[in-house]
C-alpha cells in the first residue's frame, strides 16, 4: 500500500511538476506576448527608451496595465520630423502674420467686448491688463482657430523617444500630461495641440497647466479650450512671472516668460495698444 501511495504520490508530484512547468511556460509566453504587443507599433530602435519610459511611469504611480493600454493604442504615432524644429524664427510683427490689420484688431475688440465682465474681473483679481490677455490669445491661436493638430501625447512621446536636446524635458512633460488626463478622466489621445506639446486656446505646456492654469468660469474644471479659463490662466501666469501694470520692464519680462522671443513681446504690447485705442 505504501508503495502504491508512494507511487501515487510520485505520480501526483510528477503531475504537479508538469503543471508548474506548464504554468511557468504560459506566464513567460504571456509576458513575452504582452511586451511585444505593448510596443507593437513603435520602431524597435526606441525599445530601450520605451523601457526607460515605462519604468519611469511605474515609479510615477501608473499601473502597468494603464501604461500598456496607452502604448498599445492604435492611435499612437511618432512624428520624427518635429524633433529638429527650433520653434524660433516666427516674426509676429511681420505683415504676413497680419496682427495689426484692421480686421485682426477688430476681432480683438469683439473678444474684449463679448467677454468684458469676466475680463474686468480677471483684471481686478490678477492686476493684469485685459488687452494684454486678449493679445496673447490672438497671437497664440488666433482666438482658438489654430490650437494645433498634433495629439499632445504623440508629440511629447516623439520628443521623449527620439534622442534630442528636448528628450528629458519632453519626458517630464509627458508624465505631467498623462497625470492631468488621468485626473480629469480624459482620453490622452483626444487632446490636440502644437508640435511642441502646448494645448488649449492659450497654448500651455502640461507643466504650465499644473502650475499656473486656473478655473476662470467657476465650473470646477480647468479647461484651457474654454476662453474664460484661458483668460484667467494667462493672467495668473503673467502675474506669477512678475507682471506689474504700468511698469514696462516688468510687463515685458512677464510676456517674455510666456514665450522667449523679443518679437513676441513687441507683438503682444502692440496688439494690446491697438485694441485699447479702438475700444
Ligand atoms: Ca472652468
Amino acid at each position: 500500500m505504501r508503495r502504491c501511495y508512494d507511487r501515487g504520490n510520485g505520480v501526483a508530484s510528477l503531475k504537479n511538476y508538469s503543471f508548474r512547468f506548464l504554468l511557468i511556460i504560459n506566464v513567460l509566453f504571456i509576458v513575452i506576448l504582452s511586451r511585444s504587443f505593448l510596443y507593437a507599433d513603435i520602431d524597435p530602435q526606441y525599445q530601450d527608451r520605451l523601457n526607460h519610459l515605462t519604468e519611469r511611469l511605474k515609479l510615477e504611480g501608473f499601473a502597468e496595465e494603464e501604461i500598456g493600454r496607452i502604448l498599445s493604442d492604435s492611435r499612437l504615432e511618432l512624428y520624427p520630423d518635429i524633433v529638429g524644429r527650433s520653434g524660433k524664427g516666427l516674426d509676429y510683427m511681420s505683415r504676413r502674420f497680419g496682427l495689426l490689420t484692421k480686421s485682426s484688431v477688430e476681432r480683438g475688440q469683439r473678444v474684449l467686448s463679448e467677454h468684458r465682465d469676466v475680463l474686468e474681473e480677471i483684471e481686478r483679481s490678477f492686476g493684469v491688463e485685459k488687452e494684454v490677455v486678449v493679445a496673447i490669445l490672438r497671437i497664440e491661436t488666433n482666438f482658438g482657430r489654430n490650437t494645433g493638430r498634433y495629439p499632445v501625447l504623440n508629440s511629447l512621446l516623439t520628443m521623449t523617444l527620439v534622442e534630442n536636446r528636448r528628450s528629458a524635458w519632453a519626458e517630464d512633460e509627458l508624465v505631467e500630461f498623462l497625470r492631468i488626463c488621468r485626473e480629469q478622466k480624459k482620453d490622452p489621445f483626444s487632446v490636440k495641440g502644437s508640435w511642441a506639446g502646448a494645448f488649449g486656446v492659450c497654448q500651455f505646456i502640461p507643466s504650465s497647466y499644473v502650475r499656473f492654469a486656473v478655473d476662470g468660469n467657476g465650473d470646477g474644471i480647468i479647461d484651457l479650450f474654454d476662453f474664460r479659463d484661458a483668460f484667467a490662466s494667462i493672467a495668473n501666469y503673467l502675474k506669477a512671472h512678475g507682471w506689474e501694470n504700468g511698469r514696462l520692464e516688468a510687463m515685458r519680462q512677464a510676456i517674455y516668460a510666456y514665450n522667449h522671443c523679443e518679437s513676441y513681446v513687441e507683438a503682444v504690447l502692440a496688439y494690446a495698444k491697438a485694441t485699447k485705442e479702438v475700444s
